[in-house]
């Protein structure tokens, strides 16, 4: 049957295209400058709508430009399950923010054809943004492309990234969707698993916490007003007086391995914690007691948690099977001590937690954490009532029992949406709390590799194509060769090149025995990119030796 279906967009000329080059929907979305963004938000809130009527679900549309500068934006996706959106429409995203004014309307009956939407299908929308104060304005474009397509708007205003995709994902099982509720879960089981366990040895239940100055720090305080000091005492800095990610927050502290602004009075082994502009990433912190300054990254977080849900599975005596997801960027120590020591197997995916959340769900419990503090642990719903039934069971021991009941209460406290900074302290802090274990304590399980990234400029970083989750280079041709030339001459050397996904430039990841040495060899690889990728604007300097 010939479809006449024609689409009326009053409020297309508001929101008019800027002529300029293409751009993608990246890792993480569409991020640019906020000031380029009014017809891409335009454009998303239709597309919302289209997929919502197309899953006939809930669809959520975050606002924020996470860790980048204050004056850019961007905005993503949520799928039904609180997932990132489906890369078929990762594409279509991309098609409908590239077409001109005068497309639009067609290449929108395009997908209603080729996805075989339903237009009278209802179509529901939930909207959250960070604390730009650009995301205003975008909301409100986005709001108009909702209400083109008489989508249902649901507006939860700030709130962080991992709340957003948990209310959709909560809403779509017919549950409830507040913030209260969000607070609510998470703090109940973090207080049941910890409600048992005494404060003794190194554990300490205080925190100093680093907001970036944006939304972690608005619901960090929320977050604490549930738990009384001897569940959490959180000391909150950089609260949104500063400017947000501002030379704070876990991009910076990650990046640059020092201490925030505004933390600078931290004492010696007193627990520092970051979050992002969007708080879905931490990075854990501390000062010795010669003020050197210690980083337990996302690699650290995945080795404490794994390896503690492992102990729990051994103590219940359940078998079920648990892995570990890591990106090329984990350092090689933590996979050497994950695989080696824990005797958990890991799996390496490509960057970006769409790919680590995915490989993660085919665990019956997955672990999975970014070096760069992204991550959450996943578990099957089969495997919870295995463990559910396990705590309950008179015919086990019980200390038997007692394991599966932690770990169950353990679960509870992860976000199986989507990696979250809450959520993920929360569970940090249950294992510190259970271990009685101060940083230090944690912190010795293995050393990292001295490492180093590096980034270098190119005409296209098209031009550097990748495989294997990014850890071979397949084009430029020959450029793997001399990267493996490279590394062999460094003791433990591993490195890499791919492009990023977030920015026009082409990153180097290289570690090895020495900080000097990890150096080194980052910027002989980075030299050989500049030579063989189209580097532009100035040469990456030679290594002083
Ligand atoms: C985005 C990704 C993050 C990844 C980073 C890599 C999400 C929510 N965020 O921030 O996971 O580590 O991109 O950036 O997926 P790059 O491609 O510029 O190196
Ligand atoms: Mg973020």
């Amino acid at each position: 049957m010939a479809l006449t279906l024609t689409l009326s967009l009053p409020s297309k000329t508001s929101h008019p295209k800027l002529v300029g080059k293409e751009i993608q929907y990246g890792t993480a979305g569409f991020r640019t400058l906020a000031d380029d963004l009014d017809f891409v938000m335009y454009r998303m809130g239709l597309l919302a709508v289209l997929r919502s009527k197309c899953t006939k679900a809930v669809i959520g549309i975050m606002i924020t430009a996470s860790h980048n500068p204050l004056q850019d934006n961007g905005v993503k996706l949520v799928d039904p399950h609180g997932e990132m959106l489906d890369q078929k429409w990762e594409k279509l995203a991309t098609d409908i923010v590239n077409v001109g004014d005068g497309q639009l309307e067609s290449v929108l009956l395009d997908i209603i054809r080729s996805e075989s939407i339903e237009i009278s299908e209802p179509g529901k929308v939930f909207v959250g943004r960070d604390t730009r104060p650009s995301g205003v304005a975008l909301l409100n474009s986005a709001i108009d492309g909702i209400k083109d397509l008489h989508g249902e708007l649901r507006d939860f205003g700030i709130v962080t990234t991992p709340m957003l995709h948990y209310f959709v994902d909560e809403s779509n099982k017919g549950n409830e969707a507040w913030v209260s509720s969000y607070f609510a879960k998470l703090t109940k089981a973090f207080k049941h698993f910890c409600g048992e366990i005494s404060i003794s040895g190194a554990y300490s239940p205080k925190i100093v916490f680093d907001g970036a100055n944006g939304v972690g720090a608005i619901k960090m305080g929320m977050l604490a007003s549930f738990l009384d000091k001897d569940f959490l005492e959180v000391e909150i800095h950089n609260g949104g007086e500063g400017i947000l990610n501002f030379e704070c927050g876990a991009d910076f502290v990650k990046v640059q391995q020092k201490l925030p602004k505004g933390l600078e009075g931290i004492k010696p082994g007193e627990k520092g914690v970051s979050v992002d502009g969007d708080a879905d990433r931490i990075v854990y912190f501390y000062l010795d007691d010669s003020h050197v300054f210690h980083l337990l990254d996302g690699d650290k977080i995945a080795s404490l948690v794994a390896g503690y849900i492992n102990e729990l599975l051994q103590e219940c005596k359940l078998k079920l099977n648990l892995g570990v997801v890591q990106t090329a960027y984990a350092n090689g120590a933590s996979t050497k001590y994950i695989t080696e020591n824990l005797k958990i197997p890991v799996d390496c995916v490509s960057t970006g937690v769409k790919y680590l959340h995915h490989k993660a769900l085919e665990r019956d419990i997955g672990v999975y954490f970014e070096a760069n503090g992204h991550g959450t642990v996943v578990f099957s719903k089969a495997a919870l009532e295995v463990i559910e039934k396990a705590s309950v069971d008179q015919s086990l021991l019980p200390s038997e029992r007692l394991a599966a009941a932690k770990l169950n209460s353990l679960l509870q406290i992860s976000n199986p949406a989507v990696g979250d900074a809450l959520s993920d302290i929360l569970l940090v802090e249950s294992v510190l709390r259970s271990k009685h274990w101060g940083l230090k304590e944690w912190e010795v399980a293995y050393t990292d590799l001295p490492n180093r990234l590096l980034k270098v400029k190119v005409e296209d970083k098209n031009n550097v194509q990748t495989t294997d989750a990014g850890r071979r280079c397949t084009a430029p041709a020959g450029l793997q060769e001399e990267i493996d030339k490279l590394v062999k001459s460094y003791p433990s050397g591993r490195s890499f090149v791919r492009s990023s996904g977030t920015e026009d430039a082409v990153r180097i990841y290289a570690e090895s025995d020495t900080q000097r040495n990890a150096d080194e060899l980052a910027t002989k690889v980075a030299i050989k990119v500049y030579q063989m990728a189209g580097g532009v604007g100035e040469a990456p300097s030679p290594p002083s030796v």
